[in-house]
């Protein structure tokens, strides 16, 4: 790994967003892949996870990172997008109600750009309500769920049945994913995909409307 890209991880640990943006357009300037820029990104935030987790650092310290973290993706998001690329389908993802995480949602969001859909994001704390009228508004194909809680991850499944109530089911594919999602969850809630990572997503989402 270059000396860059390890500053970068090490940048992004201490919440340090103006240098973690500007060593991401450095690192680009010295040809590092965005998959390598996007690997020390995440390696930072793992390790932060890890101590957020042993309690080592606090929310301030983690809020500070993801801050980091989500300026970092926004510089390397041009190059993870393919140029010129025709809309292949339309999609809504959003963060399940009472969920506030968003990095992973943004990952997955800029995969499904890359890989050729047209994006409408509704953000965070996303309540099914919300996801209906965007359904109805965009008629949106795929519906992407994103949850980081073992609290909110059943919110999932409140939505799928506001979809069914709505006699509205079988017009979307609903793809779900989060950390604390699995494939044995996914389909014990009626979704239609789960995926474990946002490439993955991507490659499944294509899959789902072919
Ligand atoms: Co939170 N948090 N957090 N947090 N946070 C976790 C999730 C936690 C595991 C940390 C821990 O204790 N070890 C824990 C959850 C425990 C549990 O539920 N079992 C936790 C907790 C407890 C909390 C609070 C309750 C803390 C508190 O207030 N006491 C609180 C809840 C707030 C709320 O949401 N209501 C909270 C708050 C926060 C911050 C605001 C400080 C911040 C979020 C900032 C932000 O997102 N803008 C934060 C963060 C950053 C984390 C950790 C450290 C990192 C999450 C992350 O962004 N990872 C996290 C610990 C961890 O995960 N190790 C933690 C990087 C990201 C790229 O990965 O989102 O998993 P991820 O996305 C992956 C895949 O999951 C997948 O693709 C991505 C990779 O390619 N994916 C999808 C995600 N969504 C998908 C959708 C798809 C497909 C794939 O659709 C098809």
């Amino acid at each position: 790994m270059s000396e860059t890209l390890e500053q970068i991880g090490e940048l992004l640990q201490k919440g340090n967003m103006p240098e973690v943006v500007r060593l991401c357009g450095v690192a680009i300037e010295e040809e590092s892949s965005a998959s390598e820029i996007l690997d020390a990104l995440l390696g930072g935030m793992s390790i932060i996870g890890g101590k957020f987790k042993r309690n080592e650092v606090f929310v301030p310290e983690v809020l500070i990172a993801a801050r980091a973290m989500n300026g970092g993706l926004e510089v390397i998001k041009p190059l993870l997008l393919e140029e010129g690329v025709e809309s292949i389908g339309k999609m809504l993802i959003g963060t399940v109600k009472g969920d506030l995480h968003d990095i992973g949602k943004n990952l997955v969001g800029m995969m499904m750009t890359g890989a050729g859909f047209e994006v409408i994001d509704l953000g965070v704390d996303v309540s099914a309500e919300k996801f209906i009228e965007a359904i109805e508004e965009h008629n949106a194909e795929i519906i992407c769920m994103s949850a980081l809680l073992t609290t909110t991850m059943v919110n999932m499944k409140g939505i799928i049945e506001a979809l069914e109530e709505k006699g509205i089911r079988n017009n979307v594919k609903v793809m779900i994913g989060g950390a604390p999602i699995t494939d044995q969850f996914a389909k014990e809630i009626g979704a239609d995909m789960y995926a474990p990572d946002a490439a993955t997503a991507a490659e499944e989402a294509k899959k789902l409307i072919a």
